[in-house]
Formats: C-alpha cells, structure tokens, sequence
C-alpha cells in the first residue's frame, strides 16, 4: 500500500474574523501554557498528562483584528474517539456536539515534536475534521536536546497547514503563531491507505445514510470505527440494520475496522516522520533520563526515595516555617496589644482583641506553613518527578482496585479535594471513578493543614526528645497524611469487593512526561494561587464564623456579683504553680466562667457527653462543629475560646501555650498527646466540607452518593476517635 497524499487545491483563507479558536493536542503537550501565553490568564499547568479537564476559554487579540478571538483550552486528548469524561469535551467541541457551542473557527493542534508519531495520530484525526489547521510544533527545546530535529517546513509541505516551532513556555513562536492563525487554512483530505474493504463498506453505508457521509473522515468512517458519541448515536440507532450489514461484510472478510484506521493512519505517519524527522547523535540526555529513572522508578528503591521525599518536604515545613511563623504571632500579638491600650474597655474592643485577631490570627499566621508546602509540592510537579510517583503508585492502587489514572485527582486531593474529584473526569469507567471520588476526600487537603499543625505543634512535645523536635513533628504530620491514605486505599478495597466490583481492569498508559527544571513562574504562581485562597477564606467564612462565634461566647455578661465572687474563690485558694499571679489566675476563672454560661457554651456543654469518649471536653466540641463550615474555623475557634477576657497583656500570648495550661477538672491536661492524637485522627478521617459534598453530588449525579459518603466517613471517624481515646486512655491513663 503507498501513501497518497491528494493534490492540494489552492490555498484557501479561511475567514477575514476568527471569532474562536479550540486548543487541541495529547496531555501535557503544552496547550494551556500557550493558553495562558494567548490569553493573559492563568489556568493550572502541571508536568504530567490530564490537567486539563473541563473547557475553559479567554480572549486574545489576533494581529489585525479589531475584536478579540475567544481561545477555548480543551481537556487533552489522544484521540478524538472519545473515551473518558474529559475527552468527550475535547471531541464534542471540535465536532460542535454541545448545545449552544458553535464550531470554533480554527483550531491549533499543540502537538509534541519531541514524541511527533504519537502527536500526529491526533493531527489525522483532526484533518478528517475539515476545521481551519495549525499546527504548534512545541517543546522543540526537548527535542533538540534529544538530538531530534523537526523540519517543520517539509511537515508543512506534506500536512498543507501551517507549522510553527514553539516553545510555549518561553513564548517563542507565539508572534508567529498568532499571525498563522488569521490566515489558517482547511487541511487537504488525505487518503489514509485504508484496506479497500473498509473503503467499499464506509461507501455502501455512506449510500444509505446520505450525502457526503461516505468518504474518509464522513459519518460511515465514524460509525464503523465506533465512534457513536452525541448525534452519531442516534444515527447509528436509526440505520443499525445499515450498520450491522456492513460490520458483518467487513467481519466475513477478516476487516477490523478500528485496528485497520489505527494502521492505516500510522503507516502514514511513519512515512511523514521519516520525511521530516532529523535525528542527530547526541542522545546523550536520553540516557541520562533513562539512568535516573532506573533509581527512581524502582520498585522497591522508587518507593523508599518517594517516601524520604515527603518526609522531607514535611520536616521542612516545620524547620523553615517555624521563624516566619513566629514572627507572624509575634506582629499580630503586637497589634492586639497596641488596640487592648488604645480602646476602652467593651464590647468593641472585645470584638477587635478577642475575636477578630485572635480567631482569624490564629489561622492567619499558618499561611508561611501553607506556602512552603505548596512550594515543595509544585516543584516537584513540575520537574517531572510526581508523575513518576504516579506510576510507582499503579501497582499498589491495583491492590486496592484503584485504577493508576486515579493516581493524580487523589494527588490533586491534597490541595483541595474539590478539584482532585474533577480530575476524575479522565477516567473512562464509571465504577473506576465512582471508587476514586469516594476516597478522594481523605486525602489530607490543605485546610487540614493548620489543625494538624496547632495540634501538633502544642501538644505532642512532651512525647519528643528535645534535640529531634522538628523531625517529630514532620514525622507525626506525615503520618496523618498517610493514614488518610491507608484510609482511602482500605475503603477503596472494601468498595471494589462489594458495590464497586468489576472484574476487568483497564490499561493504565501514562505517558512520562520529560524532566523539566522547574518554571520559576508557574512555581510562584501555584504557591499563590494556594496561598491567596487561603487568605480569602480567613478573610469571608473564617471572619464571619470569628464575629458569630465571639458574640455568642461574649453574651450573656457574667452577672457582676459573680465575678466578684469568682474573685474571692481564687484569692483564697492556694495556688498551685508559682509562674501564674493572682490576678492572672482571676481573670483564667472569670474568663472560664463566662464561656461557660454564654450562649457558644451552653451549646457546648449540650453536646459535650457524646464527645467526652473520643477525648474533646465542650471547648473543642464548639471548635468541631464550627469546623463544618470550613476546617480551619477549628483552630479560629480555638483562638476566641482560649481568648475571650483574657483582654491583659499576656492574653495575646500563644494559643498553642494556652491549650498547654487548660486542665481537666480531675487535673490532667485538656490537650494530652492522645486526645490530640484522637481529634487529629477526626480531622483526617471526617468528612466536615459541605462544598465536597456538593461536588460529589454533581459528579455521580444525584444525592445517593453524597449523602452515603458525609455519614460514613463521619461515622468512620468517630468510631475511630472513639477506639484511640478508649484503649489509649486505659493504658496511659488519658
Ligand atoms: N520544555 C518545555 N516545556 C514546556 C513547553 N510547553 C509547556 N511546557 C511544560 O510542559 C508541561 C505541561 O504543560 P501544560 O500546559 O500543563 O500541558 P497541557 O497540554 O495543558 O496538559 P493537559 O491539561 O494535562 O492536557 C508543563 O510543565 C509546562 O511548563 C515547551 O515548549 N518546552
Ligand atoms: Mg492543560
């Protein structure tokens, strides 16, 4: 069979307007850096394949046009016979399938010149398509450095659309680009070397169905190759006894049509690639690549590498956080101090000191925690590293009959789950990414992040030798995070065994993506992107749980004649620790006394019985439930229980210092190793974020799920809390 490509008519100009332009491309081919380069905006980009996973578009302004071109990001893709969630997006815009969505008016297929045979199978399927080409030639940087050299003016030649050399995330070749595109021109059909048999039957039904339909590319060509997605579907239901007349001809002489197109189209690209691709001696980077990968993707040696890691990135959130972090409190101490000797004594000023600062203070001042992890964490996204974690990770999900796409939404999890559930979007089985979503919240989220670390930072150093204090400290964290996940991977078990069962697996293929030294901008940006959301949610839910919060702990007033009373009761006490003054000691009862009676306490109390087995008195059962409207109020909550009138200058001192003198009233300490241990273990286990939850409705597309997911990951943690404090109380004695 030879290739023929079809004489080329003369050269069409599309449009004096674009009014949109698709991006299409394989994952992690450097669509949405060039979205981002076209736009101006700033959707996330990572080193590894399915990003992407819902069409997001913004505008640019085209050399010579007057009014701006919509640019749509599209999920990455394959192939246009769509298979996942996120890919059906990709093929229903570039077919104009979506209600509402028009066809967009060209497209920029982003193909990698570092892998062209793969990039290319994309580029037949969208010449089939008939919509205005480009074609971006990116990561030539790559495929120098691999000593492959794209004659982008021959792939020009034998395509008939314009091929421009890019490096994406330097801009290089966008000018170019960007002037290509007021010009892109409709591709020729190529006349795949289909088997003749294919060919006769795409004709015989193209008959049937009518005009145009039987040529390469037309709908005969899809249905036979399966491709039955939006209106094709309702086509190949009308015409199914067509259909299955011509798969049975093809069936009588030994034709499979979908293993006949793949073939045809590669024999096609293997001559292309032989025309256009130079190769040059120096793989020299190859085999340096291939020589770190033997370390890091070793089974056994891979995992303990990955394993040290994140043990690290942990340890030094707490080393190198721990200045900023004090110097945070320290300011925010001094602003509370420099209101408690400007304003007069009321309601104001309690409100500022005791609320305000303290409750959103104490959130505030985790943001170095939280940028330094994101830090961490981008860098190694982006050099290439976590996809390779990725597929040291296949093996142990396939145990837990996770699928390996699950890998990267459960890593995505770790920011926040709201997006590590979308990220399922590219995986193609229902039950598959059913049993990803389910456990995708365990996964601990950022939000987590200052709870573990308040209580960690507070409670757990009498448990640690002196001189290792930040390593136990990353070492407890990073047992959080795995215990989240060993908690994912048993309920992941446990669902593929019962209502999750499905015998088949399919194919994990991810591709790995090159090593990158990491983009200093895109670092930058996702530590600000995190750390920014951060800060807005301290400054709407977490400030307006601080305000509700305080007024209900500052009303009702404590009736006068009680707090005298108090007073004398103290005075004539005998005190127990020398470091603490009487007037001290007075304003700690007065300040206990009226928390106790105010609104916030007597709901505590209320619910205090049901959590006085998993070791949380009526302080932290305030916190607990406020932690339902966001998890950081927790910690908010904290600061205003353990702040309110307590308006000296020592009450702006550190909450992590004032959990440490709380006492029970059989005299052991409120926050003990293990009843932090047992509120850690809730933090990580509970589902406590009603936007999850409406996540997982719309995802798995009803309530059953939801709900199912809010009361048994509830239940789970507290049964949990429940068997710690229980077994541990009877050993250590609480
Ligand atoms: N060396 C090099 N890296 C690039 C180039 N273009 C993009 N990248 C990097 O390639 C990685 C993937 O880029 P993305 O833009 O997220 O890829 P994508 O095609 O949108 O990926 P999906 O959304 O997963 O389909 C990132 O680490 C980019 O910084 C390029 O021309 N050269
Ligand atoms: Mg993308």
């Amino acid at each position: 069979m030879t290739t023929a490509v079809l004489p080329i008519p003369p050269r069409l100009a599309v449009r004096a307007e674009l009014r949109s332009v698709a991006l299409a491309g394989n994952p992690n081919s450097g669509k949405t850096t060039l979205f981002n380069a076209l736009t101006g905006l700033h959707q996330k980009v990572a080193n590894y394949p399915g990003v992407t996973v819902e069409r997001k578009s913004g505008r640019c302004l085209l050399p010579g046009e007057t009014v701006a071109t919509e640019i749509i990001d599209l999920p990455g893709t394959y192939s246009l016979i769509a298979s996942s969630p996120d890919e059906r997006v990709t093929a229903n815009v570039l077919f104009g399938r979506q209600d509402q969505v028009r066809l967009p008016d060209a497209v920029v297929v982003v193909i990698d010149a570092s892998n062209l045979p793969r990039s290319l199978y994309l580029v037949t399927q969208l010449i089939d398509c008939g919509r205005p080409l480009v074609v971006a030639l990116n990561m030539s940087d790559i495929a120098a450095r691999r000593g492959l050299v794209v004659d982008h003016a021959a792939l020009e030649r034998l395509l008939g659309v314009a091929v421009i050399p890019m490096v994406s995330h330097h801009r290089r070749g966008l000018a170019d680009l960007m002037q290509a595109l007021t010009c892109a021109r409709i591709p020729t059909r190529i006349a795949w070397p289909l088997p003749q048999a294919l060919l006769t039957q795409m004709q015989v039904l193209g008959a049937v169905l009518g005009t145009d339909a039987g040529g390469i590319g037309g709908t005969a060509h899809h249905l036979l190759i399966g491709d039955l997605e939006g209106e094709l579907g309702n086509v190949a239901m009308t015409h199914a006894a067509a259909l299955a007349e011509a798969s049975r001809a093809l069936a009588a002489q030994g034709v499979d049509a979908v293993e006949a197109d793949i073939t045809a189209r590669y024999r096609w690209i293997d001559t292309v690639v032989e025309q256009v691709v130079v190769r040059q001696p120096s793989a020299e980077r190859r085999s340096l690549t291939e020589q770190v990968d033997r370390v890091l993707m070793h089974p056994v040696l891979g995992l303990v590498i990955f394993a040290v890691v994140m043990a690290l990135v942990f340890i030094s959130v707490f080393w190198i956080a721990q200045p900023l972090m004090d110097g945070l409190q320290d300011g925010i101490a001094r602003l509370g101090t420099f209101i408690t000797a400007h304003l007069a004594d009321g309601p104001l000023k309690s409100l500022l000191t005791d609320g305000i600062i303290k409750g959103v203070g104490s959130v505030v001042v985790f943001i170095p925690q939280i940028a330094i992890l994101f830090l961490f964490l981008a860098i190694l996204e982006d050099s290439g590293y976590l996809a390779r974690a990725a597929f040291l990770m296949d093996r142990i999900l396939a145990k837990v009959g996770l699928h390996g796409k699950s890998f990267i939404p459960l890593l995505s999890s770790f920011a926040c789950a709201i997006p590590g559930i979308m990220a399922t979007r590219t995986i193609e089985n229902r039950k598959d990414r059913l049993a990803t979503i389910l456990v995708a919240p365990f996964m601990s989220c950022s939000a987590r992040l200052p709870v573990y670390i308040l209580l960690i930072e507070s409670c757990f150093y009498p448990v640690l030798p002196a001189r290792y204090q930040a390593v136990g400290k990353g070492l407890i964290m990073l047992a959080c995070y795995v215990l989240g996940i060993v908690a994912a991977g048993s309920i992941a078990w446990l669902f593929r065994h019962s209502l999750l069962r499905r015998e088949v697996r399919s194919s994990f293929i991810l591709e790995m993506p090159s090593y990158k030294l990491p983009q200093f901008s895109e670092v930058a940006r996702q530590m600000w992107v995190n750390s920014s959301k951060f800060l807005t949610k301290a400054g709407t839910v977490i400030f307006a749980f601080a305000v509700l919060l305080w007024a209900a702990m500052y009303w009702p007033r404590l009736p006068p004649a009680q707090e005298r009373q108090i007073s004398a009761q103290v005075a004539a006490a005998p005190s127990e620790d020398q470091h603490i003054t009487l007037h001290e000691r007075i304003a700690d009862a007065q300040q206990s006394a009226q928390i106790s009676q105010s609104y916030a306490g007597k709901f505590g109390h209320a619910i205090a019985p049901a959590l006085a087995p998993i070791g949380a008195d009526w302080k932290t059962g305030i916190g607990l439930v406020g932690a339902f409207a966001a998890r950081e109020v927790f910690v908010s909550t904290l600061g205003i229980v353990y702040g309110v009138g307590d308006t000296d200058e020592q009450g702006t001192g550190r909450l992590s210092a004032q959990l440490q003198r709380d006492h029970r009233a059989n005299g052991l300490k409120v926050w003990s190793p293990l009843a932090a241990t047992s509120i850690l273990v809730w933090f990580v286990l509970a589902m406590q974020c009603m936007s999850t939850v409406a996540v997982v409705r719309r995802e798995t597309g009803g309530w059953g799920w939801a709900i199912a997911m809010l009361v048994f990951m509830n239940v789970l943690a507290y049964v949990s809390c429940l068997g710690i404090y229980q077994i541990g109380s009877r050993i250590w004695g609480g």
